[in-house]
């Protein structure tokens, strides 16, 4: 086995489901009559469902009831599990499966390391899932990202040391989480909004196969 481990986020960085998590988000928001821009959309990114509620009712400065919150939180996934549904090996984003074989082929750990609760499904459905030898989401952690608990857990079930692990992230949310896991944290987007990451390329396309391989024998 090799002695560096590889964690990757689910949404924006393996699937594009992040548009998904935006439209639900904006249709739920803007029923209640609050506005939702893109910006706002980037502070939820990588953020649970609950807490990613919590801060659409604050910026709408609303208060409603636990009943009402619930229903809510049930309605936002009905609708996300509507665009999921049908979901396959087509959605995996560009050049993922190349960067996934080659750390399987150097016998890699890759540990899949999410904030959704959807993630098994969802990587069942694009066909994925016998590629991560662990997997830690949104039903294994009690506390959501930017707190580093789901990268911590998945470097523990590889079994490997978190100053030895690479996270892939698109959120930053998740970037942070990746840094107070004292982990290298390759952002997968935009570097004005990922800053905090150590690289970032606008997506897997842009990662060579040497600079993966560097970081397998590191
Ligand atoms: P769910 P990730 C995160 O997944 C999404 O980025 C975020 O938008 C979503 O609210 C969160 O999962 C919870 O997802 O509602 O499916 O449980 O990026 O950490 O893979
Ligand atoms: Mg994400």
């Amino acid at each position: 086995m090799n002695t560096t481990g590889f964690i990757f986020d689910l949404d924006g960085v393996i699937v594009d489901t992040a548009k998904y998590h935006f439209l639900a988000w904006k249709n739920l928001a803007n029923s209640l009559g609050i506005d939702f821009s893109n910006e706002q959309n980037e502070q939820l990114k990588g953020v649970s469902r609950i807490r990613s509620l919590e801060k659409i009712l604050s910026w709408g400065n609303k208060t409603i009831s636990q009943e009402k919150f619930d229903s809510l939180l049930h309605e936002k996934n009905e609708e996300y599990l509507r665009y999921i549904e049908n979901m396959d090996e087509s959605e995996i984003l560009p050049d993922v499966p190349r960067v996934l074989n080659l750390l399987l082929n150097g016998n890699s750990p890759i540990a899949l390391g999410s904030a959704s609760k959807n993630a098994r499904a969802i990587l069942k459905k694009v066909n994925l899932i016998d590629k991560f030898d662990a997997i830690v989401d949104g039903n294994d952690v009690t506390k959501a990202k930017p707190d580093p608990e789901v990268f911590t857990n998945a470097a523990e079930k590889i079994k490997i040391m978190p100053n030895q692990c690479v996270v892939f992230e698109d959120s930053v949310a998740g970037i942070q989480a990746a840094k107070k896991a004292n982990m290298l944290a390759i952002g997968i987007g935009e570097s004005n909004i990922l800053y905090e990451a150590d690289y970032v390329f606008k997506s897997f396309e842009e990662i060579s196969s040497d600079f993966i391989n560097k970081l397998m024998s590191n």
